[in-house]
C-alpha cells in the first residue's frame, strides 16, 4: 500500500530526528501497516533527500542482508540496500562518539570503490569487477533506531537499513588477482577474537551484492555513479559495541581497518 506523500515525508523526518537526537522509536509498521517494501524505499529517498538538504553529499551504498548469519541473526529473508552520506565516515583509526549512537553493532565488510558508473538491469558480477577501481576492507557500524533493534523488512528499509557510521582502511587494493570468495576476515574487540568469515558468505561472492544493488536501483528508476563505495554486506553476524572498545578488522590480503569507541 502506498501512504501520501506527507505521511511518507513524516515518516522520513520522524527517523531522522530519532537519529540527531540520539532516541529509538517504534517501527514505522507498527503506526502505519500498510507500509511494503516499495513505500519504504519512497521514505528512504525522502530521508536521504532531507539529508541532501542539509548540504551532505552522498558518498555511496551499501547492501545489507546478504548473508545467512545476518538474515539469521535479524529474522529478515531478503537483502536491502541504503546509502551512505560524509557524515557517517570515520577516518581509520580514528574515534567515534557512543553518546551519539543508540545501541550500537560492528560487523565485517569488503567495500568496492567504482571507478565507472553501472547501471540495471543485467548487472552481472563481471561487470562489477571490470567498474572497481579498488577493494577495502570495511567496518560497518550499524544503530537502528528502532526499539530493541527489532524491526522487519518495511521498518528497516525506511530507516536506511540501520546505517550509521562506517570505517574502511587506508590501503587500496587493486581487484585484480583478489579471491574474493576465499577472502578471509576476522574481527577483532579488545584484541580478542569475535568472528570470523570468509567473502563467499556474501550471496556466494560480495561482487554478486553489489550487482544486485545496482539490479534494484534500476527498478527504482536509479543507477550506481561511478566514484561510489559500496559496502557490499556483512559476512558475520554483527556484535554489540560500547564506549571503551577498540574494533579491528583483519581482512586477507587487504590490510586492515579500525576504529575506537570513547
Ligand atoms: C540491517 C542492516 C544489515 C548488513 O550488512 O547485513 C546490514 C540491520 O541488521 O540492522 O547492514
Ligand atoms: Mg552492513
Amino acid at each position: 500500500m502506498s501512504l501520501e506523500p506527507e505521511v511518507i515525508e513524516d515518516c522520513a523526518r520522524l527517523l531522522d530526528e530519532a537519529q540527531s537526537n540520539v532516541y529509538d522509536v517504534d517501527k514505522l509498521t507498527d503506526t502505519h501497516p500498510g507500509i511494503d517494501v516499495d513505500t519504504a524505499y519512497d521514505i528512504q529517498d525522502a530521508l536521504r533527500a532531507i539529508k541532501q538538504g542539509r548540504g551532505l553529499r552522498i558518498t555511496g551504498m551499501k547492501m545489507g542482508l546478504t548473508s545467512y548469519p545476518k538474515m539469521k541473526q535479524m529474522g529478515v529473508d531478503t537483502p536491502i540496500y541504503g546509502f551512505l552520506s560524509e557524515d557517517l565516515a570515520v577516518n581509520d583509526g580514528g574515534l567515534v562518539e557512543t553518546a551519539l549512537l543508540i545501541h550500537p553493532k560492528v560487523e565485517a565488510e569488503i567495500a568496492f570503490v567504482t571507478s565507472e558508473s553501472l547501471s540495471g538491469p543485467n548487472c552481472d558480477e563481471a561487470a562489477v569487477m571490470a567498474a572497481t577501481a579498488f577493494l577495502l576492507p570495511a567496518i560497518e557500524l550499524i544503530d537502528s533506531r528502532y526499539r530493541d533493534f527489532k524491526f522487519d523488512l518495511p521498518s528497516v528499509i525506511a530507516d536506511n537499513t540501520s546505517a550509521s557510521r562506517y570505517v574502511v582502511g587506508s590501503r587500496p587494493v587493486s581487484p585484480a588477482g583478489v579471491d574474493l570468495e576465499t577472502l578471509g576476515v576476522v574481527l577483532e574487540k579488545n584484541g580478542a577474537v569475535m568472528e570470523v568469515g570468509a567473502g563467499a558468505a556474501v550471496l556466494g561472492n560480495p561482487a554478486t551484492a553489489v550487482a544486485m544493488l545496482v539490479n534494484m536501483l534500476h527498478v527504482r528508476g536509479q543507477s550506481l555513479p561511478a566514484g561510489s563505495l559500496v559496502l557490499s554486506g556483512a559476512i558475520t553476524a554483527a556484535i554489540p559495541v560500547a564506549a571503551g572498545d577498540s574494533i579491528l578488522l583483519r581482512a586477507d590480503g587487504l590490510g586492515t581497518a579500525g576504529f575506537r569507541l570513547i
